[in-house]
């Protein structure tokens, strides 16, 4: 509400004010939910007649998924949330750039170079040749990353987990081929998660530090989301970086998961080849169990999973609506039910 000397300032009367937001988030998922996220902050605002410049958005972005091809790094989670929020991701895919080509990539085939299963666009490549060039410079992936959203503009403040490396790799349980280890992109893109994973290890992750501004983001945050993204690929691996699962645990914020799993199956991708190789059902009640009430305060499941979640599940506010995003309106609707749900643990 303006008070006499004009719009609220960052001292809102409005105790409910959520002004900071941070979100640890992976690829495809993630980004979607984000781009709804920002539309439902600045509807608050307006309708609190809030100066939305007070909302600020902080991800915290997985670099587990990230590889170096071609001598090129490539940074998947990154880059989605960066070009779904700036306006170039390819809508369809969910990755990689609009009207992308592939003539390098062709180019490389003809050479018989490999991997081949790969889609290394001609456009994204523009984006590894200026990070691979700067990280060799020395420049940390977190300046690297602000660099790169100069051009992009997402429209929040995109950190990644670490400045550190960190990769995702895969052990198979091949019956055929027997056990062997794989980059996670080789099982989820070549493999398509076909091959049971009898271990998922974010490499190098017990030696990471939170990149700069991370713990800080958490500390200060009013609300603290996990978007539908992967539990275990992706936040589960944010996760894993030492020092940021305390500092969520700790967070005097709010923490309000949102259910990647509707009816038993993912809404994308192949979270379920991921949770079974941890041991973990398949259900959106399962997911919420393995983050745990030290982490999660509340729980959005859709209404087709409303029943599971009896039993309430101790120390977890489970509220359930429509989680497809099927369009932008959607995805906000259920910003707008983490911003409530958020609002009545609060009080
Ligand atoms: N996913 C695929 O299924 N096939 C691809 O060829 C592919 C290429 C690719 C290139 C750049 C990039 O940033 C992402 C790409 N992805 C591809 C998606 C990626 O494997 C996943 O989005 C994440 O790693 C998991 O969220």
């Amino acid at each position: 509400m303006d008070g006499a000397d004009g719009p609220a300032g960052p001292s809102s009367r409005d105790p409910d004010a959520v002004r900071r937001v941070v979100a640890l988030a992976g690829g495809i998922g993630g980004a979607r939910f984000l781009r709804g996220l920002l539309i439902a902050l600045d509807d608050t605002g307006r309708d609190s007649n809030r100066k939305s410049e007070f909302t600020e958005v902080t991800v915290i972005g997985n670099t587990g998924d990230d590889i170096t091809l071609f001598g090129l790094r490539i940074c998947p989670d990154l880059d989605t949330v960066m070009y779904t929020l700036g306006g170039g991701i390819n809508e369809e895919q969910g990755w990689g750039r609009a009207g992308e080509t592939f003539a390098v990539k062709d180019e490389l085939g003809l050479y018989q170079a490999a991997p081949q299963w790969f889609g290394l666009g001609d456009r994204d490549i523009a984006t590894h040749v200026l990070r691979t060039g700067w990280l060799a410079d020395g420049v940390p992936l977190s300046e690297v990353t602000r660099r790169l959203c100069e051009r992009w503009a997402p429209g929040v403040r995109l950190l990644p987990m670490s400045d550190d490396p960190v990769e995702t790799h895969v052990l198979l349980d091949d019956p055929v081929q027997g056990e062997r280890t794989v980059h996670f992109q080789e099982w989820w893109v070549r493999l398509h998660a076909a091959v049971p994973a009898k271990s998922i290890t974010a490499v190098g992750a017990s030696a990471a530090r939170p990149a700069p501004g991370v713990l800080e983001a958490i500390e200060a945050a009013d609300l603290i989301v996990f978007p539908p993204s992967n539990p275990v690929v992706s936040i589960g691996t944010i996760l894993q970086v030492p020092g940021i699962r305390d500092a969520v645990v700790g967070a005097r914020a709010p923490v309000i998961g949102v259910s990647p799993i509707i009816g038993g199956a993912p809404v994308r991708g192949m979270a379920d080849a991921c949770l079974a190789a941890i041991g973990v059902a398949t259900t959106a009640r399962a997911v919420a169990e393995h983050y745990g009430p030290a982490l999660l305060d509340g729980w959005l499941v859709d209404d087709v999973d409303a029943a599971t979640m009896q039993p309430p599940l101790d120390g977890i506010a489970v509220r359930s609506r429509p989680l497809l995003m099927v369009d932008l309106d959607a995805t906000a609707a259920i910003a707008r039910s983490v911003f409530d749900l958020a609002a009545d643990l609060r009080v």
